[in-house]
């Protein structure tokens, strides 16, 4: 009899054991309450934040959700995503009011995670509002199911099986993205197959749209220009054409039809060799105007993206501003421009864009890569808040100081018909969605930030690792803050930790030929596009190294208001995280330090490889808090981080200094490879997920 007890108890509790596989996101609160709550009104959205308060709310107060309508909560125009939550001690219900479903849904949501973080008890007196209307992510998900710099398995969407067959997926990662505020997705790849848009596929996104819209999901799509051409069948798509307009037109109908909450197009064109109104002899504006006006009288929009740049042009990162400046105020007013954080290409590091605050008749939205493209894949811890805080951050200057480039993207300062912000996905197949258990801290971080700017990096990932990891030992509470307190400063400290040893200074585009993954600054394949080659950006030789972008140089610092345009210019003034962006600076040039700058850019690499170590030790402290499946790995995460951190250390320094012909300073650990070696290896980086299994160091 005792035997059978046990053997019962066994399988109860075997039940209850969830694998710490990273599944569950931060979304782990167990589902075992049965609070009272309620709400003054029934829909599929109220229903679900009916059924996540009453499973997870252990506060002991009903909670009641109230639809208020617009105009009784005060003050100017609230996004209609806005609520409050009020509580006034332990006797009173927890009340949630919003002029939407949506907005109680968000509100569950807070609820649950002040609860999560220890904050719910007692009194409670919140009012939120988001920045940003649309808080978007973009897929660069292909219909063959392979993602674009995806490192996190194939895409999520099975469209093979779509629509017949649906994923729990699908609705997992709409709760996802409700839970931080995410409202809106793109779901395919900006280098867009025209196929997306033919009947077939079309039932398909209907079928994701429509799992979506309880959680507040618009689904957005991107297109391929030529779609008038490929799937039309028409002789061109030159957007002045009067059948190509049709086109469009019709097609816009066919899914609003279908889909009739749909969010519109997000567009690449005339770039990377994609087809755009300029093939027609057209403009920017041309294109997106056409294309607004098909999706306008059904209240869509247009995402068109100002990545551009054209082959054999003096400065890349000139080229955006150029094409797009003229064109501000001639777009349709359902139409944003796109711009990603920084003039070249989500480098580790890089000023913002000069577009931002420059348009001031359009409407301009931030694109930030929460993927980590450049950033060593799902391989390198890099929390990347703080990187996008450095963009957000930034003073433009263009209507004076504090004109910063999240408040010229969200409506403080011009009147923005549309706000808007994107974040390129990290998602995919892989069971803990992100790759690397802790990269889903940058998908939470960017809704989070989507949401409030104003958040600091730290609170992001505080609530992040509270959320994630809490339960996830049965230590005291003095212990997870340990926890807490190590793994907080290792994620604060990631992404400049990426920058020291991959590309300080202002360096960029040091990049291996054929993979975004690994160091090659010596690159120079024959007929190669310029551009895509690492000389053009470093052009480092025996005098010194960087890129001129000053007066002397491409100018390219003229693009920046007057005020930073000058200190930019100037080595003296400019910063020097950056200078090397700015200035083709001499290796004997004396930095802050008292270090040439020789001596400095050994340093940071150096840094950059101490830090990563540093990393492992905290995280392998560590252990005991935590469950061993992710400390596992995690841990092995850290070393594969080790090993390139010292491979970029190493191919950097050792091939600069044929150039500088300057000796390692002292104090920096010196190279462990041979450069020989190193520029005869070759990544198989035929499975990115697979880079670990990489042969550099074997003899
Ligand atoms: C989707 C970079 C990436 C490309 C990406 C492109 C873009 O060039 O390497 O993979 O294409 O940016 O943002 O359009």
């Amino acid at each position: 009899m005792k035997k059978l007890i046990s053997i019962i108890s066994l399988i109860i509790c075997a039940g209850q054991i969830q694998a710490e596989d990273g599944s569950r996101l931060w979304l782990r609160a167990p589902a075992t309450a049965h609070a009272e709550v309620s709400c003054n009104k029934q829909s599929p959205t109220t229903d679900i934040a009916l059924k996540e308060i009453r499973t997870q709310w252990r506060g002991g107060t009903p909670v009641l959700l109230k639809i208020q309508p617009a105009g009784k909560s005060g003050g100017g125009r609230l996004s209609p995503d806005s609520y409050s939550i009020r509580c006034r001690g332990v006797d009173d219900v927890v009340t949630i009011e919003s002029a939407t479903e949506q907005g109680l849904l968000y509100g569950a949501y807070h609820l649950l995670r002040l609860q999560e973080m220890g904050q719910a008890d007692g009194q409670l007196q919140v009012v939120e509002s988001p920045r940003y209307d649309i808080r978007i992510l973009n897929h660069w998900d292909n219909p063959d199911r392979s993602v674009e710099r995806g490192y996190a398995g194939i895409s999520l969407w099975n469209w093979e099986e779509l629509p017949a067959t649906v994923s729990p997926r699908y609705e997992a990662y709409a709760r996802a993205n409700a839970s931080v505020g995410i409202n809106a997705t793109v779901l395919n790849n900006v280098n867009a197959s025209p196929q997306i848009l033919s009947a077939a596929y079309l039932a398909k996104v209907k079928a994701l749209a429509d799992i979506f819209r309880p959680y507040g999901i618009r689904v957005y799509l991107s297109i391929n220009f030529s779609s008038p051409t490929e799937l039309g069948g028409l002789p061109t798509s030159d957007p002045s054409d009067k059948a190509v307009r049709r086109w469009w037109k019709d097609k816009a109908g066919e899914i609003y039809e279908l889909i009739p909450d749909f969010g519109g197009f997000l567009v690449k064109a005339n770039s990377e060799g994609l087809p755009g109104p300029q093939d027609f002899g057209r403009t920017h504006a041309d294109g997106a105007n056409m294309i607004a006006d098909a999706l306008k009288p059904h209240k869509g929009i247009v995402m068109w993206r100002a990545f551009v740049y054209n082959p054999g042009d003096e400065d890349r990162a000139k080229q955006a501003y150029r094409e797009f400046m003229p064109f501000d105020g001639r777009f349709r007013d359902n139409v944003i421009v796109q711009v990603k954080n920084g003039p070249v290409d989500f480098q580790p590091r890089e000023p913002f864009s000069p577009l931002f605050g420059a348009m001031k008749k359009t409407p301009v939205m931030a694109e930030f890569q929460i993927t980590q493209e450049y950033l060593g894949f799902s391989n390198h811890l890099a929390y990347l808040a703080p990187m996008w805080k450095e963009c957000l951050d930034s003073d433009t200057y263009q209507q004076g100081e504090g004109s910063t480039v999240a408040r010229v993207t969200d409506g403080s300062i011009y009147p923005q018909k549309i706000k808007a912000i994107a974040g390129v996905a990290n998602t995919g197949t892989d069971v803990n969605w992100c790759g690397h258990h802790l990269a889903q801290a940058n998908w939470y971080a960017f809704g989070r930030l989507a949401w409030n700017h104003q958040l600091s990096s730290k609170e992001i990932a505080d609530e992040w690792i509270t959320l994630t990891f809490k339960d996830a030992t049965d230590r005291t509470a003095a212990d997870f803050s340990f926890f807490k307190g190590e793994l907080s400063r290792m994620m604060l400290e990631s992404r400049e930790a990426v920058v020291e040893y991959m590309m300080p200074l202002g360096l960029h585009h040091l990049f291996a030929w054929g993979h975004h993954y690994g160091p090659e600054p010596w690159c120079d394949i024959p007929g190669a596009r310029p551009d895509w080659m690492p000389g053009y950006y470093h052009k480092a030789d025996a005098e010194g190294i960087g890129f001129d972008r000053s007066r002397t140089g491409s100018n390219a610092t003229a693009q920046y208001h007057a005020r930073l345009a000058e200190r930019f210019d100037n080595p003296a003034t400019c910063p020097e995280e950056l200078i090397l962006w700015f200035h083709h600076v001499p290796w004997d040039h004396r930095m802050k330090s008292g270090n040439t700058l020789w001596e400095e850019l050994c340093h940071a690499y150096g840094r950059g490889v101490v830090r990563v170590n540093s990393f492992r030790t905290a995280w392998g402290r560590l252990e005991k808090y935590v469950d061993a499946e992710r400390f596992v790995h995690i841990r092995n995460k850290l070393k594969i981080q080790i090993r390139d951190a010292v491979w970029w250390r190493d191919a950097c320094l050792l091939y600069f200094q044929e150039l500088s012909g300057r000796p390692i300073p002292y104090g920096v650990e010196p190279p462990i490879h041979d450069l020989k070696r190193l520029k005869q290896f070759r990544l198989n980086i035929d499975n990115h997920t697979n880079v670990s299994e990489s042969e550099l160091f074997m003899k």
